[in-house]
């Protein structure tokens, strides 16, 4: 397999790196891609240097698959090139998720849907992936009618001059701002851009909209609040669900610890419960706290935890890779 990496020198295209090396997926050749700047300089991949190269240059290698992190302009403007020689392309951005025929993967729940004829395949926002992983198999048994969601979101969801921001801040160092305020002792609600219609920020409506592709539902409502806050390990969400009808919370909790990529931690005797500072690295979604709602029958709230840089994008978008090639999908 040839594997294109698009934004190599990224947050998380390091970690795709790192991820297709830890899991050994077949690859005869890696085939970077970057901006301009870093054309011609060097990664290394399984103790090997490969050379950075071009967009234009990476297209025309005819790479069997390009694993995007680039933004949403980079996606819409090189996606289409690269499905033109037959590369498939899974994006990481924003850019295609919500294109009707464009498949919005979790392996674990929707890659029945891929065909040979996917030439771009959306990976979805991280907080979405989490989230989705604990409510699929809920659905599925109780079917949920409505969700509540808010985030605590890892500063390496913005990237890595997020990062440098709150530790300059935390050595008070007076250092160039990413986001509007400090990040440090404090909590932004305020995650991508508001939507002037609805008030809404784009983090905010992702996780409304890309969880009912997923789990090919319509009729499930979901809100949303997303917040920035000074923590580095990965995402967590604190998720209140209402189902349609009754549930056992030993049975909630069997579904869950039974549910492949999940990790079940739940003993308020001993203190457990899922920490973002502990998921970071991982790749599975820790999901603890789960209780029944004292203020509404048929509802429950849980805790979930993830690293946005691994399952919440390159482990996700490598798992993808993984299930074309063991599917035939790709040639
Ligand atoms: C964030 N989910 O955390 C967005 C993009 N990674 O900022």
């Amino acid at each position: 397999m040839r594997i294109a990496v698009v934004g190599a020198t990224g947050m998380v295209g390091r970690v795709i790196l790192q991820v297709l090396e830890e899991r050994n997926f077949p690859i005869t050749e890696i085939i970077p891609v970057a901006s301009q700047k870093s054309v011609g300089n060097t990664i290394e991949y399984r103790g090997e240097k490969y050379t950075i190269v071009s967009m234009q240059d990476a297209v025309e290698l005819r790479p069997d698959i390009a694993l995007f992190s680039a933004g949403g302009e980079t996606s819409k403007q090189w996606a289409p090139k690269f499905a033109e020689v037959g590369t498939t392309v899974i994006d990481n951005s924003s850019a295609w998720r919500m294109e009707p025929n464009i498949p919005l993967i979790v392996p674990e729940i929707n890659a029945d849907i891929l065909t040979t004829e996917d030439k771009i395949i959306a990976n979805p926002n991280c907080s979405t992936i989490q989230l989705v992983m604990v409510l699929n198999p809920l659905h599925k048994k109780y079917g949920i009618k409505r969700v509540v969601v808010s985030t605590y979101q890892s500063v390496t969801g913005t990237g890595k001059d997020a990062v440098q921001q709150l530790e300059g801040e935390v050595r008070g160092e007076n250092v160039a701002k990413v986001y509007p305020y400090q990040i440090f002792k404090n909590a932004l609600p305020h995650c991508d851009v508001f939507d002037e219609e609805t008030g809404y920020t784009k983090e905010e409506l992702k996780l409304t909209r890309e969880p009912k592709k997923i789990m090919r539902v319509d009729e499930m409502n979901i809100t949303a609040t997303a917040v920035r806050v000074p923590v580095q390990g990965g995402h967590s969400e604190s998720v209140n669900i209402e189902f349609e009808n009754d549930f056992e919370l030993a049975d909630v909790r069997r579904l869950l610890a039974d549910q492949e990529g999940v990790t079940l931690q739940d003993n308020p005797d001993t203190n457990t419960y899922p920490m973002a500072f502990y998921s970071e690295g991982k790749d599975d979604v820790f999901v603890g706290r789960i209780r029944r709602d004292l203020s509404l029958p048929n509802a429950l709230n849980c805790w979930i935890v993830a690293d946005n840089l691994r399952k919440g994008a390159a482990t996700n978008a490598v798992q993808i890779a993984e299930y074309l090639v063991k599917n035939e999908l790709v040639k």
